[in-house]
């Protein structure tokens, strides 16, 4: 017998409410956790001003209506902070800890056929049995580390966003350099610009942001926690799996110029990512995502004082939404202080870093401190950095020319594997709690399943995962997400495959198509 029912490889959200069901199954499961405590992305990335983009009602777990009522949220967007705390709060509420092993990576999985059973070998040299493994690692938790040449010879600090000190780092009256212009830059871009004695930001690409229009929530939380049951259903529907209005929004060929200008200030006036959903045709419709575009250019432009900086600052080489839109704070006016520059790397490439600061194009930029905040391995980098074999191959050699999955759960001749929010699933396209709380749902009930039936084996038809991945590339390729240079295509990793990996279909399709497999017996799905 294996020594668990389940192996849940991750202590962020999606591994301990995957960990909590398991147990409500009964099943004996164990989760293995890299980091020194819970919360994921919210226990690496504490940067200061690290922020969630999507609103803290909708960011939050479903599962139970006492934990809904009792948590209070203090802002619209929580900060890293906050949600460090709640994740820390459900943990102890659900005594979750005494099954996570911390500070403990998982190196390799070996599917053993006669066994059936997974063996997981983690880097303190342990190796567990179990029948069934639920990677709950994240869709950007492997960090970009970009080569720049001379990097240790930097006689300065160097940090990273993605792996932030936990004992902060003092900046004040410090000169700093950020490279990288994502949400992660902008947001500690925003927050260090008032502290720093100067800041010079490497841009690669600008990006569009929206305002936030952040502050307190009392008067709203009350008013949804009355309701939150509909309120969650609403959003398990909706297109990006959190609540955008889109009922009310038309297409943008339909509309006339008066109405496409007031829809387009009514979202940027409302603020955050449901801008992207201003139009139902936004993201397929060259003119419509124009429009959108243009006025967010528009406003990018009003906000920065230098005419010749704010050209620098206007994205104008792909259409919003086809890369990861960012919610901001102030971002485009922190520019316009003195002590904040520019510097756009496709004029002046990044050349190396010497002890002293970063050298670009003819200038040598002097500096105490380099952040880097380059983003991640988007994905499938979590999975590719465990060897997983099965039958004779690794999931790393099957993905090589870009991941295959059947319905972002799991992937032929990987029996007994589950993904949460996997490649091929709506996931980073959507407010990731929904997604998250779906697929463990989804997971569960398919173990509770195979258990039934005295079933010990799930995995896809070959057949069945080419046709996702077709019906998935197809339905990317009917809109203009695959234009950009994006790490939803993995475009930001040398070398890696370029293929657009979520599925833009939309929550509320997703969960009709996964729900209706379910109950047609997991078709596709060979059950043994
Ligand atoms: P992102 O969005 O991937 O941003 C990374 C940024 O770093 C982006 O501006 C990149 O430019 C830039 N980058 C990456 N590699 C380099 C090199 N080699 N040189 C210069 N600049 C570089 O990651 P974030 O952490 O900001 O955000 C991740 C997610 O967190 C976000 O989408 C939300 O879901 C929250 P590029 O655009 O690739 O040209």
């Amino acid at each position: 017998m294996p020594d668990h029912d389940a192996i849940i490889i991750g202590a962020g959200f999606s591994g301990l409410y995957q960990l909590h069901r398991l147990r409500e199954l009964g099943f004996s499961a164990r989760v293995i956790e890299a980091g020194g405590d819970v919360g994921g992305t919210w226990y690496w990335n504490r940067y200061p001003g690290a922020r969630c983009d999507v609103e803290s009602i909708e960011y939050s777990y479903s599962f139970d209506p006492e934990l809904e009522q009792e948590w209070d949220w203090s802002e619209r967007y929580a900060s890293q902070p906050e949600i460090l705390s709640y994740v820390q709060h459900v943990a102890q509420r659900y005594d979750l800890c005494r099954d996570i092993t911390f500070n403990t990576r998982v190196e390799a999985l070996d599917w053993d056929d006669e066994a059936e059973a997974w063996t997981v070998t983690t880097d303190d040299g342990a190796s567990r049995t179990a029948r069934c493994v639920i990677a709950a690692t994240g869709c950007l938790s492997v960090p970009s580390t970009p080569e720049f040449e001379g990097r240790e010879d930097f006689a300065g600090e160097q940090h990273w966003t993605s792996s932030w000190p936990h004992e902060g780092v003092d900046l004040a009256g410090k000169r700093v350099a950020v490279i990288g212009t994502g949400s992660s830059g902008l947001q500690t871009i925003t927050a260090i610009g008032p502290v720093v004695r100067s800041l010079v930001v490497f841009q690669r690409t600008p990006s569009y942001a929206i305002p936030a229009r952040n502050g307190p929530i009392d008067e709203r939380l009350r008013e949804v926690k009355a309701r939150y049951p509909e309120f969650r259903e609403l959003s398990r529907m909706a297109r990006i799996g959190m609540q955008c209005g889109e009922d009310d929004a038309n297409d943008y060929v339909d509309s006339d110029p008066e109405t496409v200008q007031r829809e387009l200030e009514r979202r940027w006036l409302d603020g955050g990512l449901c801008y992207t959903q201003t139009f139902r045709d936004l993201l397929r419709d060259a003119d419509a995502n124009e429009a959108a575009s243009e006025y967010l250019r528009e406003q990018i432009r009003r906000k920065v004082d230098d005419p010749e900086l704010a050209d620098k600052l206007v994205p104008t080489t792909y259409p919003v939404g086809s890369k990861r839109m960012c919610v901001d704070t102030g971002y485009f006016e922190t520019f316009n202080h003195d002590h904040v520059s520019l510097v756009d790397i496709n004029e002046e490439p990044i050349r190396r870093i010497t002890p002293r600061g970063i050298v670009a194009g003819d200038t040598e930029h002097q500096v105490d401190v380099i952040i880097f905040a380059t983003g991640f391995d988007a994905m499938t980098g979590a999975l590719n950095a465990i060897d997983i074999r099965s039958g004779g191959q690794t999931l790393r050699e099957k993905w090589a020319s870009g991941p295959r999955t059947y319905l972002g759960l799991m992937s032929a001749g990987f029996p007994n594997l589950f993904m949460i929010t996997g490649p091929q699933s709506p996931s980073v396209l959507s407010n990731m709690m929904t997604s998250i709380e779906y697929h463990v749902d989804w997971v569960t009930n398919a173990l509770q399943h195979l258990h039934d039936h005295a079933l010990h084996r799930m995995e896809p038809d070959p057949a069945a995962e080419e046709n996702w991945v077709n019906t998935t590339n197809d339905i990317a390729d009917l809109t203009l997400m695959p234009t950009a240079a994006s790490w939803y295509m993995g475009a930001n990793i040398p070398g890696k495959k370029r293929v657009f990996m979520p599925f833009v279909g939309g929550v509320g399709t997703y969960k009709q198509v996964c729900d209706g497999i379910a109950t047609s017996h997991y078709h596709g799905f060979e059950l043994t």
